[in-house]
């Protein structure tokens, strides 16, 4: 008999997100609905504001990806203005947004996701002598590798099990759920990385303060360029970043890297079937630009475009015009479909439905998230670092082929088992090391243009003149996938700004044609070895690396009470 679960709220993520799906009698996932909970918000904000000091208030969407809304705004309002930044500025963009990855991605991985696939209390009964071979059996060079490191972390978790009965931060989890697939040791071996992962995640932060001024929200950023050139002038803090840099790359190719390699041979045959991999279309809108040439022109480390249908003969150009989000299922007024430029945030909440057995399920036929429905050239797609590695392999970009390619030979995987909740994963990986091999290239060709002289971090203009009537987009490669701002200025005040975030494409609920959304399509085929511990769920909807805050960023500015909401946290089965 068909069940209905909830999931609400789900955990380890940032925001608030509750799912719904219809489980067949073998515990399959036939449907599934997506609903952003919070409502919160920037959009209406910043309406009628100085443009050049909009980027301060988008950037407190999220303080996860620290960095992106910041930009993202500079970037619309430097095209509304046509002010191309300078080459140091585009230099230490660059570098501030590696750093945000290569902070994100993997802390993303060990502390949002890894016990989705790894089993914490399996850990206890491993040999660490037999983990120092697995850990070898994926790397040449595994981090923190030793029988003497893995016993110590045996021994902290026996001792945090035995003080906290409870388990403190790991209870409330699904511990010996039978679709936990890794061996004693290599749950020791990846509970070692989860910790080593506390320690590794400062230095990145410190690299973006260094450049940025400070973390989670950098301030060196203005529209026309940064401010930091005290420090790029200094070749004793370019250094300093660039040792950082080094630091970290031991972690990302030592551990995170080989754990996703022993994760994808465990889980190997869910991703070749291709659980999790829902709409199969993929978009990016590129990132990491190369050359000084006005907005959104300069070639890019990643390239933009659009897959269909998981089809990588053919990449579709990406054509911000052709961005809508549409409002049928969520909670805003109307029903149309609107280009950003002219998109409107008029709430609308309607509720849930009366309570069944003390459960009310939202109103699925009609509106039920805070989240809009976006769409490009009128498809659905899913967006994030799987996204950004199918368009740039599907577009023949050699560095991304050849990291795909390592990867699908180390992991004996063909490719279309990228399209599933491991791929994405590993996708995600895959990324972290490409970018963090090209941040090294970036910092040399800063130290050789400061040392050569050039200090410009600015590009001036004259704002009277700029600022009476424009509108700019900002694209940016944000770590979850394509973030978009648009904003429009009159007289010097902006008269209309939205922001399509990542997660907006990925959590966002049916659209007006009732097609779903990526979460709400990866969850279909989702098996659960037990509906009163949804691990699976999590597992599907962590690859995603979900961030509500981002997803929902408006606000009701005159206060009005929007109706009450009650968050019961429990999986319920009914
Ligand atoms: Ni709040 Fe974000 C990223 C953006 S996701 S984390 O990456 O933009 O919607
Ligand atoms: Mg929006």
């Amino acid at each position: 008999m068909a069940q209905r679960i909830v999931v609400d709220p789900v955990t380890r993520i940032e925001g608030h997100l509750r799912i719904e799906a219809v489980l067949d009698s073998s515990n399959t996932i036939t449907e599934a609905w997506s609903s952003g909970t919070m409502f919160r918000g920037i959009e209406m904000i910043v309406q009628g504001r100085d443009p050049r000091d909009v980027g301060l208030f988008t950037q407190r969407m999220c303080g996860v990806c620290t960095l992106v809304h910041y930009l993202a705004s500079h970037r619309a309002v430097e095209d509304a203005f046509g002010v191309t930044v300078p080459k140091n500025a585009r230099l230490v963009r660059n570098l501030q947004l590696g750093s945000l990855f290569i902070h994100d991605h993997p802390v993303h991985f060990y502390a949002l996701s890894a016990f989705d696939f790894v089993d914490l209390m399996s850990a206890l009964q491993a040999n660490p002598q037999k983990a120092v071979d697995v850990a070898y059996s994926y790397s040449d060079n595994p981090y923190n590798v030793s029988a003497g490191n893995y016993a110590a972390v045996q021994a902290k978790l026996k001792a945090f099990a035995a003080s906290n009965p409870s388990l403190g931060i790991f209870r409330n989890a699904y511990w010996g759920n039978p679709s936990y697939k890794l061996s004693p040791e290599q749950n020791l071996v990846a509970v070692s990385h989860y910790l080593d992962c506390l320690d590794y995640q400062r230095t990145p932060a410190q690299m973006m303060a260094l450049l940025g001024g400070k973390n989670p929200h950098p301030q060196a950023d203005v529209v026309g360029g940064i401010t930091c050139v005290e420090d790029i002038a200094d070749p004793s803090r370019l250094a300093q970043f660039g040792q950082w840099l080094q630091d970290c790359i031991p972690f990302i190719t030592g551990a995170y890297l080989p754990d996703l390699l022993m994760v994808g041979e465990a889980y190997a045959s869910e991703a070749v079937a291709g659980i999790g991999a829902g709409l199969r279309s993929y978009l990016d809108y590129g990132g990491f630009e190369l050359d000084d040439t006005p907005v959104h022109t300069a070639r890019t480390l990643f390239p933009s475009g659009m897959v269909l249908d998981a089809d990588l003969s053919h990449v579709y150009p990406l054509n911000q015009e052709k961005i809508t989000e549409d409002v049928t299922h969520s909670w805003y007024e109307g029903d149309s479909v609107r280009q950003p430029y002219n998109g409107v945030t008029q709430p609308d909440y309607t509720g849930l439905q009366s309570p069944v057995n003390g459960v009310a399920y939202l109103k699925t036929d009609q509106k039920y998230s805070w989240v809009k429905g976006p769409t490009h050239d009128g498809h659905r797609v899913e967006v994030g670092p799987l996204a950004r590695l199918v368009v740039g392999y599907a577009s023949g970009d050699p560095t991304i082929k050849a990291a795909v390619d390592q990867l699908l030979k180390e992991a004996n995987f063909p490719i279309t088992a990228l399209f599933s909740t491991v791929g994405r994963h590993a996708a995600r990986a895959v990324e972290t090391q490409i970018i963090a091999g090209a941040m090294g290239g970036w910092l040399t060709e800063l130290e050789q243009s400061t040392l050569g002289g050039d200090l410009s971090t600015w590009t001036d203009f004259d704002f009277g003149e700029v600022s009476s009537d424009a509108r700019g987009y900002g694209l940016l490669m944000a770590p979850r996938g394509a973030l978009g701002h648009w904003v429009r200025v009159q007289g010097g005040k902006v008269a209309n700004y939205q922001t399509v975030a990542p997660t907006t494409w990925n959590a966002s609920p049916r659209d007006g044609e009732g097609r779903p959304g990526a979460y709400e399509a990866a969850l279909v085929g989702v098996q659960l070895a037990n509906p009163a511990q949804p691990l699976e769920v999590l597992r599907t909807l962590h690859s995603f690396d979900p961030c509500l805050a981002c997803a929902v960023h408006l606000v009701d500015a005159r206060g009005r009470d929007l109706g009450s909401y009650q968050v019961v946290p429990s999986a319920t089965g009914g």
